[in-house]
């Protein structure tokens, strides 16, 4: 079988790549991911200036998944910048995830990409869930608007928004029918993290992550059904825009489910972590198993056309 396609007219190798935030923070980490097999790289989401991020232990691997509440730890917009100004376009594309700490500076930050004159794509964060006293403008459906409509004037490019999960027919209405208003926001990457929950060590009696008294965002197998819900629900009401999956995925059956639920690339995030980007090799072998068996010689004989009862 064959894992090419293509994304906004770009040609990609395999729909696989890294989840913002994970493997992509330095420049040996994104050169690592644009070494391995992945058919696309994200960089670490970034804010106008360089940040340490949050007090550690931040990040906790569990049986089920991950925990994290990083607060934003990047070297600042410029850094992702000049990295996607030195980047080999024809190899794979490349992201730039961007979560300024206030429309202002995403405003500025969008700028900057723009003046660059860069095939990167720009990927919108709308919903850090770990930055105290910052709630997520995808949990804002005025926030959110607003951000949007500064935003899409300023960039005019195509650009895409990384979104938060949502668990409510009506808040999955409401935020395409916002999405939807914009004709340059071209894809929709769900989701992020299910922020603020909390893993309690029983022995210990104690929270296992020290930021926000251990709050912090779930991902890895806790995510995959809420991940494909999201993917589904977005694909079904926007049907003009490229859906990215992201949630969940440890083996090619997540990826096909993601595929099956509409999205046009997946991103790995806990998994790629704990495993590294010799992953994408892994998981291309047993998306290719999986559809060899099923009869699909291609991603286009299956994608978005999941089933329902
Ligand atoms: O850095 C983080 O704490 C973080 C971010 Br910006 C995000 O978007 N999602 C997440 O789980 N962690």
């Amino acid at each position: 079988p064959e894992l090419a396609t293509t994304f906004l007219e770009q040609p990609l190798d395999n729909p696989l790549m890294n989840a913002a935030g994970v493997w992509c923070t330095l420049a040996a980490q994104l050169d690592a991911l644009v070494e391995s097999s992945a058919g696309a790289a994200v960089t670490k989401s970034c804010t106008l200036s360089r940040r340490d991020g949050n007090p550690e232990p931040r990040y906790r691997a569990l049986p089920l998944g991950s925990i994290n509440s990083m607060g934003l730890p990047n070297e600042g917009h410029v850094y992702y910048l000049d990295y996607a100004a030195c980047h080999d376009y024809e190899r794979k594309p490349l992201f730039v995830s961007v979560s300024g700490l206030s429309l202002d500076d995403n405003l500025t930050i969008v700028a900057a990409l723009r003046e660059a004159v860069l095939p990167a794509f720009l990927e919108l964060n709308l919903s850090c869930p770990n930055v105290e006293g910052k709630p997520q403008p995808g949990y804002d459906f005025e926030a959110m608007d607003q951000f949007l409509a500064e935003v899409a004037t300023a960039y005019r490019r195509p650009f895409g928004v990384k979104l938060p999960p949502y668990f409510d027919f009506v808040h999955f209405d409401n935020a395409a029918e916002i999405l939807n208003r914009y004709d340059n926001l071209a894809f929709i990457t769900c989701i992020n993290s299910i922020g603020n929950g909390l893993v309690i060590d029983t022995e210990s009696e104690s929270t296992v992550i020290r930021p926000k008294d251990g709050f912090g965002g779930l991902g890895g197998d806790y995510v995959l059904p809420t991940a494909l819900a999201n993917v589904n629900a977005f694909h079904r009401r926007c049907p003009g825009k490229t859906i990215i999956g992201c949630g969940g995925v440890s083996t090619g059956e997540h990826v096909f489910q993601h595929l099956l639920a509409g999205a046009t690339l997946v991103q790995v995030g806990t998994a790629l972590h704990e495993e590294g980007p010799s992953i994408f090799d892994r998981l291309q072998k047993e998306l290719r198993e999986l559809m060899a068996k099923k009869g699909y010689t291609r991603i286009e004989d299956f994608r978005g056309r999941l089933k329902t009862l």
